[in-house]
């Protein structure tokens, strides 16, 4: 490590007094090499894009030659909350060096993450965040979560034409993410006249379980007869209402928006069901979160605020404060890309 330190300090001074040559030199290059155990930790097994982040995250395992484990653990659907914290406190007493968390228990994991920490585990949040920032060094956002609400906001408006009656379909109520870019779309929509005749009429959970959401959609239906779009921040919830509308017929009435995996949604984009949705890569999701953990665990990194660091093929990121989350930390990732009969056939490859 600092074999690289002194080369970043040297590059520096050759490249002159150019800011950006300078910020760039300054980013630190992680050694590989070191051995350290690390635990991929999702809300619950058994959703595809997890499985993305997944792939991604053993890729930069083996890209950083970690002789340690990394170990992709995550409870049941139904015992997610409680299966999470306790999978947090087991990484503890094993010793992990990090644990890699998307976050599905609200602030209730926080105890279990501050005590992993002061057992010397890293505890680096990544899709969803821990809503106090307690027990967590640093989150890695996929976008930024402020755009994700108006994102949102703008397809709902293209979809309904201006105008129109809106429900949302969630994930869990204890969702970090889901319900930060909930309260981003509310502040959108209410933040700009050109919104003014979209109404919010309901907000439901699925749970992330496709029965559950695909009954929840068909409720929603039920309960608001002007209903004209369902928007579903969940690449689980989204599916489940598209297919839940094209089974009742009822697409060319009901839309389906919100976030969405290009091959779980190519079919509902081409027949008009779910005519827009938009997401971000997952595998580079994992990648990223992989590298920013090792920085970490390996000590190369202390989680500062300004300090910058190369992720591999994704080039270099820094820790900055986290705008949604005054005084917690974050690692900004993005981009967004929408999806529509345009791109998803491509995407969906
Ligand atoms: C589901 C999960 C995940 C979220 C995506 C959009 O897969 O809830 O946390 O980021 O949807």
């Amino acid at each position: 490590m600092t074999h690289f330190k002194t080369l970043g300090l040297t590059a520096a001074l050759m490249l002159g007094t150019s800011g950006y040559a300078l910020a760039e030199s300054h980013a630190m290059t992680l050694e590989g090499g070191q051995a350290t155990n690390m635990v991929l930790l999702p809300k619950f097994l058994g959703i595809l894009v997890f499985d993305q982040a997944n792939e991604g995250a053993q890729e930069a395992h083996a890209e950083l030659a970690n002789p340690g484990a990394l170990l992709f653990v995550g409870p049941t659907p139904e015992n997610s909350v409680a299966g999470q914290i306790e999978i947090m406190t087991t990484a503890a007493t094993q010793g992990q060096g990090a644990v890699m968390l998307s976050n599905n228990a609200g602030d209730q994991i926080a105890p279990a993450a501050e005590a992993a920490q002061a057992a010397g585990v890293r505890v680096v949040t990544w899709d969803s965040p821990i809503p106090s920032g307690a027990g967590e060094d640093v989150f890695v956002a996929q976008v930024d979560f402020g755009s994700i609400g108006v994102v949102m906001a703008d397809m709902a408006h293209s979809i309904l034409g201006g105008a129109g009656e809106m429900a949302v379909l969630s994930a869990t109520p204890d969702a970090a993410n889901q319900n930060a870019w909930i309260a981003a779309m509310q502040e959108t929509l209410a933040s700009d006249p050109k919104y003014a005749d979209i109404s919010l009429v309901d907000i439901v959970y699925g749970d992330d379980q496709a029965e559950v959401s695909y009954n929840r959609a068909l409720a929603l239906v039920d309960s608001h007869p002007a209903l004209g779009l369902i928007m579903a921040p969940t690449t689980v919830g989204i599916q489940a209402a598209a297919k839940a509308m094209q089974d009742e017929g009822m697409c060319d009435q009901v839309k389906t928006s919100g976030l969405g995996l290009p091959s779980e949604m190519v079919s509902y984009t081409m027949n008009g069901c779910a005519p827009e949705f938009a997401l971000w890569d997952f595998r580079d999701l994992g990648y990223l979160t992989y590298y920013t953990a090792y920085g970490l665990a390996t000590g190369q990194l202390t989680g500062e605020i300004g300090e910058t660091f190369v992720a591999g093929r994704m080039g270099a990121f820094t820790i900055e404060e986290d705008p949604g989350r005054p005084g917690q930390k974050r690692i900004l990732m993005g981009p967004f890309t929408v999806y529509t009969s345009a791109n998803v056939e491509a995407a969906a490859q």
